[in-house]
């Protein structure tokens, strides 16, 4: 299977982080598509989206969405990228959404406020880093229960922290919430999954 990215993109980070952690180098080669957004991209010889991640699948299935990619490295890996515990596999899901979610929210927000300010929209800003907010506090509150896992649900979390510190280090996400820090810094930085893809700034 081939994936398609691009350097920086948080959401590609995330099917990146899981070939790497989970042994796939093998089985996925990568390809880097930056820059985006030009009229006759390879991406659209695929289908119209445009965006990253894509991954060509081995039967020539072109799969788009990070969420839906990733069901596919789980599949394709023997079910490695998430617990087999159901109990377990749902609070990795649980994990993985609220990841997933902070990373649309930081996303939305850095696309914004790049735009030409006669463009921008300093209310929705707020309500998106408002929302970042409450994630952070979720996570901290959430950290002992996750803190020892290796899983989607994880590496999706510490995809989207890397971006915040990239594009919104006016969030200070660390800034009272010690324990996701040092979750953050000094057990998932040291996966060489996690350190080796963190963004480039
Ligand atoms: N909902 C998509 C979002 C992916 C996305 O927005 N990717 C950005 C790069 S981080 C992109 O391809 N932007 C190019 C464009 O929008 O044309 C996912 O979960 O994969």
């Amino acid at each position: 299977m081939k994936l398609f990215y691009s350097g920086n993109s948080p959401y590609a980070r995330r099917p990146r982080i899981a070939i790497r952690q989970f042994d796939m180098m093998d089985q996925a080669e990568e390809q880097d598509v930056a820059p985006l957004n030009t009229v006759d991209h390879v991406l659209f010889t695929h289908g119209p989206g445009g965006r990253v991640p894509a991954l060509l699948t081995d039967n020539g299935t072109f799969l788009c969405e990070t969420l839906i990619i990733c069901r596919h490295l789980d599949e394709a890996s023997g079910g490695k990228l998430y617990p087999t515990d159901p109990a377990a596999r749902e609070f990795s899901f649980r994990v993985e959404g609220v990841g997933s979610l902070l990373m649309d929210s930081l996303f939305v927000r850095a696309h914004d406020s790049r735009r030409d300010p006669s463009e921008q929209s300093p209310g929705e800003q707020k309500t998106e880093a408002t929302r970042a907010a409450r994630i952070y506090d979720e996570l901290e509150s959430l950290v002992d229960q996750f803190s020892g896992n290796i899983d989607m649900g994880t590496l999706s979390v510490a995809a989207s922290l890397g971006y915040a510190d990239w594009r919104h280090a006016e969030d200070k996400w660390r800034a009272g919430r010690s324990k996701l820090a040092a979750w953050h810094d000094d057990v998932m930085m040291k996966l060489p999954s996690v350190k080796d893809t963190y963004p480039a700034f």
